[in-house]
């Protein structure tokens, strides 16, 4: 039986981002679908979002806290730095990433590009113009805190780092790669790394629709 469960879909950044903790801390992790807005998945998450977390009894949702949990609650390396400045730039971060870059990287851009098309939708393409120049700002500031150390709060990484990873990693698959992310040199050598790491290659998400 696995340590964990995790309710979500692969692809979903979120999701990715607890199973990328499970993976860093040595755990294993069952992932199991929820069926989008029903009765059992409202059960499971009042506001009908993944990922969840089971852990026994121990139900959590929200990303940040079921990383937190995963790594406060098993033996393994630390996925938060120990030092009170550093965790507070990795809460600096984490809130960062989930108001600002998560916006107009994920929701304006990336879903717009890979997930509308995929159901069958059209992008929108004012929508996605009017992102990038946001978006790039955003690869703009986490290059200069890159350009400093390795990961975002140090020399190791940390949940920023995690949360961090499905935003850069689905930016620099789109054709807007190359007005936002691109020529960022701290932010793809930081992409490199936590690419060449085992957690990457556990849970990468296939294409769409795979
Ligand atoms: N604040 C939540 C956000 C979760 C979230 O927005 N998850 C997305 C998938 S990455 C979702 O459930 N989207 C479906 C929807 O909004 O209906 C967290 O940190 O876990």
């Amino acid at each position: 039986m696995a340590d964990i469960k995790i309710y979500g879909f692969a692809p979903s950044s979120y999701t990715w981002s607890t199973r990328l903790a499970a993976e860093e801390k040595g755990i294993t992790h069952e992932l199991l679908p929820v069926e989008f807005g029903s009765d059992p998945h409202k059960k499971l998450h009042p506001f009908a979002k993944i990922p969840i977390m089971e852990h026994g009894d121990n139900r959590l949702y929200e990303t940040n806290a079921i990383c937190r949990y995963i790594d406060e609650a098993f033996d393994g390396p630390a996925l938060q730095p120990s030092d009170t400045f550093a965790r507070a730039e990795m809460d600096q971060w984490i809130s960062s990433i989930i108001d600002y870059y998560y916006d107009w990287c994920i929701r304006r851009i990336v879903v717009e590009r890979i997930v509308v098309p995929s159901r069958g939708g059209e992008t929108d393409e004012e929508k996605v113009a009017d992102a990038i120049p946001h978006a790039a700002y955003t690869m703009k500031v986490a290059n200069e805190r890159l350009g400093k150390s390795d990961y975002l709060t140090g020399n190791d990484p940390s949940i920023a780092d995690f949360m961090m990873v499905p935003v850069a990693f689905y930016l620099s698959q789109v054709p807007e790669a190359e007005k936002t992310i691109a020529g960022n040199s701290a932010v793809e050598a930081w992409l490199g790394r936590m690419q060449s790491r085992p957690s990457f290659a556990a849970t990468v998400p296939g294409p769409p629709g795979s």
